[in-house]
């Protein structure tokens, strides 16, 4: 008998009804310690599976360093993707920075989302990133597959997208938007931490209003700098555009690159190559994640690091004893 006391196709038939409560239930099985509750997510997810394709689901990604506007873009561009799409279904993943700078983040992200959070085509949830600080962590990939089997092919995910962790969001996102402040002197620091390689769209924040002349400046810089960077789908020009979720400006644009980008990576047969990509990219990040794990708690290994660690070995002989430990690992 199963240990948990649900019946797998009795839970299937409320997911596929539209229970929130439910999905939001297996989306903390599927985030769970437990192994109980990890078989029963992973067993209900097989139930729900067609095997089809996953050609109509759309991952749009919304990165940026924290405070710089994600939260409320999502809200006013939801809010234009609704009205465009009024039959679709759209659920949202914000990852949790575990030190949040209002803190009660879950209730945060919720109350930045105000004109959509109530809508019964949304499904918002905010997630823990398990203190990996890149947000997305290494469940993210089977929480946005549980949302696209009960439903929803729109999947949007916000992530402050630095630091280490298993699995990054652009390895999950078909379409990456980069948001950034045009603020003196901070211009270019996407350019320097290198997420111009990731970006399929960089989003400029906060412009309130049409003629914010710095954000024109700061916006040439990056156009210039990005002249010698090329995206990795041939004949993409990545766009910058200027947006504010307060006055609303630049979000039809936005729409617009947003809908050419998809244009173009389908006609491309870019899509599908990002993603064998990214599975990749996905596969290596977890079993990285799952080999050193294992190499930490190997009893012999973990005694002979003790020893080693304690000795007066010289540091060629440690280095030597490093590729031994691998080999007591591996036999
Ligand atoms: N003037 C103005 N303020 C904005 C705009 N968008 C967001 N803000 C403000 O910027 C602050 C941070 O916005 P959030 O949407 O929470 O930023 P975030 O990137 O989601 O932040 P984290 O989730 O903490 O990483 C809030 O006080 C917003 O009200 C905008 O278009 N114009
Ligand atoms: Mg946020």
């Amino acid at each position: 008998m199963h240990p948990m006391q649900y019946n797998v196709s009795d839970w299937i038939t409320r997911l596929l009804e539209g229970d929130r409560a439910a999905l939001s239930k297996t989306i903390s099985y599927v985030e769970s310690q437990r192994q109980d509750h990890r078989e029963f997510a992973l067993e209900v997810m097989q139930g729900l599976s067609t095997n089809a394709p996953d050609e109509d689901c759309h991952r749009l990604g919304f990165t940026g360093s924290p405070g710089v506007g994600k939260s409320t873009l999502i809200n006013a561009f939801a809010q234009d993707f609704l009205a465009n799409n009024p039959q679709s279904k759209l659920a949202i993943l914000t990852i949790d920075p575990s030190s949040h700078r209002h803190g009660g983040s879950i209730l945060g992200d919720k109350s930045r989302m105000p004109d959509i959070a109530t809508d019964p085509r949304v499904f918002v949830r905010p997630s823990p990133s398990s203190g990996a600080l890149g947000g997305v962590n290494r469940n993210t990939a089977l929480v946005m597959q549980l949302l696209y089997l009960v439903g929803y092919k729109e999947l949007w995910i916000e992530s402050v997208g630095v630091g280490q962790s298993e699995v990054s969001i652009a390895d999950l996102a078909d379409t990456l938007l980069y948001l950034t402040q045009a603020e003196a002197g901070d211009g270019l620091q996407g350019i320097k931490r290198g997420v111009v390689e990731t970006a399929d769209i960089v989003v400029f924040t906060k412009i309130d209003d049409q003629d914010d002349g710095l954000s024109r400046e700061v916006m040439r810089q990056w156009k210039q700098a990005m002249s010698l960077h090329q995206h990795e789908s041939a004949g993409w020009d990545i766009p910058l555009v200027r947006t504010s979720a307060n006055s609303r400006l630049g979000l039809d644009r936005l729409s617009s690159s947003v809908s050419q980008f998809i244009q173009h990576q389908f006609k491309g047969g870019f899509k599908e190559a990002r993603r064998n990509r990214q599975r990749k990219a996905r596969i290596r990040g977890l079993a990285e994640a799952a080999l050193l794990r294992q190499f930490w708690e190997h009893p012999a290994v973990a005694k002979s690091i003790e020893a080693i660690s304690r000795s007066t070995l010289s540091e060629e002989a440690m280095h030597k004893e490093v590729l031994t430990l691998i080999q007591q690992f591996k036999d």
